[in-house]
């Protein structure tokens, strides 16, 4: 039978069987699409919880575990909060509670649409014709303009089998180079730093360090909102801990930390920059630790030298009493931990703004200890997995395609020819959507990320949409923004209806599994790329990936010697039983590993001498600051617990929905508003130079005068937003742009 017929059997109703679940699944849940009812508002009463599967949650990197109960007939009824597992120690967020909610919205996509060329309508189509379309317009775009000319955009939110797959089928299948992911829009600045500083892409520590610590730093850091359970765990801390929130804004974070300091915005690597030279003048480093683990010490502390505390207050906004106070609480602490997340990954300067947290950490001997660590926290469920294992950026494994022995490895663990893999570098997103403006690219396709309401001044993405020849959207609802554009739409399983492997933010891995069934002929994105390599004809080259069990065994093997080595880890199943596990767990460690783990507790990093290296540059002006045309600074970010993103998930639920505002809104200052005589809940419009957006006035002195705060869930948001880069991540600036206010 070809692989399309085995993928369509699953969904012949003949087939279908249904199964008592005693355990985690490991086969296809099947059962017909009529009795698709999940969730509790369609829970019926008679139905009673028959066993219940444990799965990692699918909305953020915290990685909590949930226990979802069955029926009788396996299907889910609902879920409550894992209370053994050592992240989330029974508690959820909002969305965690509500994560079966979004699987039965009624705009899922159900089957593939493909566009009518005469009519301009989403028709839909089988899964042959839609597969046909696909290689036959790809196959076509690539004659005539290329091989070069397709790329995909993918995501940090699927499991790791399925974008290790996409990305070797595109990479070593389809001929393509340019690919990546929303991961650019999220984690990309961390990843470079890490990799830059440690050697390799190493977020080091474990969720107990933050009850271990007795200062915590938080910069761009806003978890009581966007990583709850995180949040709950600092509130676990019993050591009465020190906790100082950098941001512009008076966040739910700060207002609950012991010490908010307001920055102005992107001044980070400056004030950054000040603690380390009062730490270093006043003595206040750990000299054995320099000299024993790190290098380039002395060039920066040199470089230091004009960062005063009084040079540093003109461009921070913070006293220089304030900065000196901080080093000193800073040098005080015997177990402090440095967190950040988007107000540092988010900028035109991100990298060496993360380094500088880094180098804090490092020269005060404050890392590879309980309590410690220069941590970054990460945003999507997998976007972990995607910086290991999405052959996007870095070859498998955090390889470099550059390195012909890189290559060979990866060539002979999956069994293809080397000749296949590319040895150059793919372009970075920002650089894709370059290059379609530039007529280079032609093709797109789009899996699992929303591009058209996430990307950075997205009026743009709309544009350039008129450029490309063909516009393929893979998810698991086609009413998206951007399904909405593309010429041909792929109905995808999501979380909940398929299995495999995300890697939290604390390196754990934690397996997802199958409680549902997809609606309609939706199938898991990797039925949909086997469907794909059968039909394009490479087939062939990824026989072994026949399901996410066995590409989980082809991707222990990419770890096999690299500092991710997972190769103990024996299935999905050993992941359940153990409460996830944190990577390295390499084969040869015996043991079952301990529930909480972190790295350099011996002082040895992954750069070729083993030492961690102190980074850093001038700070750089904003590239859009405010001026009389547009007075006001624009920071985006979360909103509330109860959204995620471009909302395509959480705005599926009626409890989500009661948990946040329905309507766009702007923060601003009390005296802006009263200078521009703005009254709560009236009605204006934002502009920049690039777009405009209409929002509701919400007056509070969480944002200071000259600044304004909207969420980012709304589609409009990033018509406003700046496109720059970070340039050694390529991480958009989402965080500080220029707008003005009218009344609407
Ligand atoms: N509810 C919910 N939770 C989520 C998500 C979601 O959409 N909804 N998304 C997940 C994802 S993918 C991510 S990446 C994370 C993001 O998690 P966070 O990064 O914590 O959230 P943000 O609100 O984007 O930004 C954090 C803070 O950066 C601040 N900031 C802005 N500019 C600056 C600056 O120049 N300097 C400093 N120091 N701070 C600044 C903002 O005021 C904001 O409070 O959240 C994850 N969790
Ligand atoms: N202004 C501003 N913009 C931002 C940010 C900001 O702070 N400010 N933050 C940025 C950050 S950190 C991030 S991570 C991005 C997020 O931006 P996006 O990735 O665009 O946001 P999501 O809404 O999470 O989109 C994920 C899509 O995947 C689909 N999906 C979910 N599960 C599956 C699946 O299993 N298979 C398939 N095929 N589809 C699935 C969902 O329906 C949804 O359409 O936004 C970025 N944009
Ligand atoms: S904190 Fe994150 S992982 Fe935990 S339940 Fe909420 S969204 Fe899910
Ligand atoms: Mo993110």
């Amino acid at each position: 039978m070809s692989s399309l017929a085995t993928i369509r059997s699953s969904l012949d109703p003949a087939l279908i069987k249904v199964r008592a679940h005693t355990g985690p699944m490991t086969e296809e849940l099947v059962r017909h699409p009529a009795d698709f009812g999940l969730g509790l508002p369609q829970l019926p009463s008679r139905l009673k919880p028959a066993s219940t599967v444990k799965s990692v949650c699918g909305f953020c990197a915290t990685g909590c575990s949930l226990d979802i109960h069955l029926d009788t007939e396996g299907r889910a009824l609902n879920l409550s909060a894992d209370a053994a597992y050592p992240v989330n120690l029974g508690m959820a967020c909002p969305k965690g509670w509500e994560a079966l909610t979004p699987l039965a919205a009624p705009d899922r996509a159900t089957v593939p649409l493909v566009r009518n060329t005469n009519n301009g309508e989403l028709e839909p189509a089988t899964w042959s014709a839609a597969i046909e379309v696909f290689c036959s317009r790809m196959k076509a775009v690539q004659a005539a303009h290329g091989d070069h000319s397709i790329a995909f955009l993918s995501t940090g939110q699927i499991p790791t089998e399925e974008m290790a797959f996409v990305g070797a089928l595109f990479k070593f299948g389809m001929g393509g180079l340019h690919c990546d992911s929303n991961t650019r829009q999220c984690m990309a600045t961390a990843h470079v730093a890490y990799k830059q500083s440690f050697g390799f892409d190493a977020p080091p520590y474990t969720y107990k360090d933050f009850e271990e610590s007795d200062v915590l730093v938080f910069v761009g850091s806003n978890p009581a909102i966007a990583h709850p359970i995180m949040w709950q765990r600092v509130q676990m801390n019993r050591r009465n801990p020190e906790i100082i929130v950098l941001d512009p804004r008076r966040t739910e974070t700060a207002m609950c930390a012991t010490r908010h300091v307001a920055l102005n915005p992107k001044s980070d690597l400056t004030l950054l920059y000040a603690l380390a030279h009062v730490l270093h003048a006043e003595g206040w480093i750990k000299r054995d630790f320099i000299d024993a683990h790190t290098s380039g010490y002395d060039d920066f502390a040199t470089f230091l030298k004009p960062f005063t505390p009084l040079a540093a207050e003109a461009v921070t906004g913070v006293s220089a009493e304030t900065i000196r106070h901080l080093a000193e609480i800073i040098a005080r602490g015997k177990a402090v931990s440095f967190w950040w997340t988007m107000g540092v990954n988010q900028g035109y300067e991100s990298t060496r703004t993360a380094q500088a947290i880094i180098n804090l950490a490092l020269m005060t001997g404050n890392i590879g200890r309980p309590g410690t660590g220069a941590n970054s926290i990460t945003g999507q469920c997998n976007a972990m997995g995607s910086r290991l294992y999405a052959n996007a950026t870095s070859l498998f494994g955090g390889r470099n395609f550059a390195d012909a022995g890189h290559r060979a490895e990866v060539a002979r663990i999956l069994d293809i020819p080397a000749e296949r893999i590319p040895s150059e570098n793919s372009l970075a997103y920002d650089q894709i959507i370059d290059a379609i403006e530039d007529g280079k690219i032609k093709a797109l396709w789009v899996i699992a990320t929303n591009t058209a309401h996430s990307w950075i001044n997205s009026t743009r993405f709309a544009r350039i949409r008129e450029k490309l020849e063909f516009l393929v959207v893979q998810d698991m609802y086609a009413t998206t923004e951007t399904a909405r554009l593309a010429d041909l739409v792929l109905p995808a399983a999501a979380w909940g209806e398929k299995e495999g492997f995300f890697i939290n933010s604390e390196r754990r891995l934690g397996a997802i599994w199958k409680v549902a069934r997809a609606p309609g002929q939706a199938l898991s994105d990797f039925n949909i790329f086997r469907l794909i390599a059968q039909a394009w004809g490479c087939g062939e080259l990824f026989a072994k990936w026949t399901s996410p069990a066995a590409a989980f065994q082809l991707i222990k093997e990419l770890s096999r010697g690299r500092p991710c080595d997972i190769t103990g880890i024996r299935d999905h199943a050993h992941l359940t039983a153990s409460g996830g596990i944190q990577w390295p767990h390499p084969d040869t460690a015996g043991a079952e590993p301990a529930r909480e783990r972190r790295l350099f507790a011996d002082g040895k990093f992954f750069t070729p001498d083993q030492r961690a290296k102190f980074l850093y540059d001038t700070p750089l002006p904003n590239p859009e600051p405010p001026c009389t045309e547009y007075p006001f600074v624009l920071n985006t970010g979360r909103g509330s617990s109860a959204q995620w993103h471009t909302g395509s998930r959480t705005d599926k639920s009626d409890v989500l929905r009661k948990l946040a505002p329905r309507a766009l809104y702007i923060e601003v200052n009390p005296t802006d508003a009263t200078r521009l005589a703005l009254l709560a809940n009236e009605r204006v419009t934002v502009c920049s130079r690039r777009g405009e957006a209409h929002a509701v006035v919400v007056i509070t002195s969480t944002v200071r005068p000259g600044h304004v705060f909207m969420p980012m869930h709304f589609g409009t948001v990033n018509q406003l937003t700046h496109p720059s880069y970070d340039t050694h991540s390529r991480q958009p600036n989402y965080k500080a742009c220029a707008v003005r206010i009218a009344k609407a």
